[in-house]
């Protein structure tokens, strides 16, 4: 399993992250959730700063995760799902159209859309990726937003971006 080299400490201090969840195989996706929340509280993220938004299936994370990031109101966006290649002979377009959407948004949006979407060939390799043996995919998600976030607040901001006057 591939893992994460722990990064230097991250200022999440007011920070505001989006989740999304998919609710096609709840019984993976609630597990990522509670992992992603977890995460976000532990940096001080909660409440109104940390709300979760629901969509049908993964398809649907895209195109609301698009809006919530082009709100302004969210450092990151991350996004949960589960795509089991045994329940759908349309596995590769479900997964793929997702993974390109979210980073077609993130890109489009510069605001961090995080890909905290399981591909797996069966139900065990997902749970095993929703806080079993593999660790929790969601916690790793936010934690990402988090860095992610962190790191485009602290950098110079676009040359060509204007300041607002009022
Ligand atoms: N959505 C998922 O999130 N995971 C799946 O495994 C899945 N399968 O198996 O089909 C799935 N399909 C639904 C899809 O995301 C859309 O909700 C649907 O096609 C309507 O656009």
């Amino acid at each position: 399993m591939g893992t994460y080299e722990q990064g230097d400490a991250v200022d999440t201090r007011g920070l505001r992250v989006a989740t999304v969840v998919a609710r096609f195989n709840h019984h993976v996706t609630s597990l990522l959730e509670d992992g992603a929340i977890a995460t976000l509280s532990e940096h001080g993220v909660v409440g109104d700063d940390a709300p979760v938004f629901r969509v049908p299936g993964a398809f649907e994370l895209p195109v609301v995760a698009k809006r919530l990031a082009e709100s302004g109101q969210w450092d990151a966006v991350v996004c949960l799902g589960a795509v089991i290649r045994g329940d759908t002979p349309h596995f590769d377009y479900v997964a793929g159209e997702c993974a390109a959407g979210l980073a077609r948004v993130a890109l489009d949006t510069g605001v961090p859309v995080v890909f905290g979407v399981l591909t797996t060939d069966d139900l065990d390799q997902a749970l095993a990726r929703a806080g079993g043996a593999e660790g929790n995919k969601g916690s790793e998600a936010a934690a990402t937003a988090l860095e992610t976030a962190a790191l485009l607040r602290a950098l110079p901001a676009p040359k060509d971006s204007k300041a607002i006057s009022c």
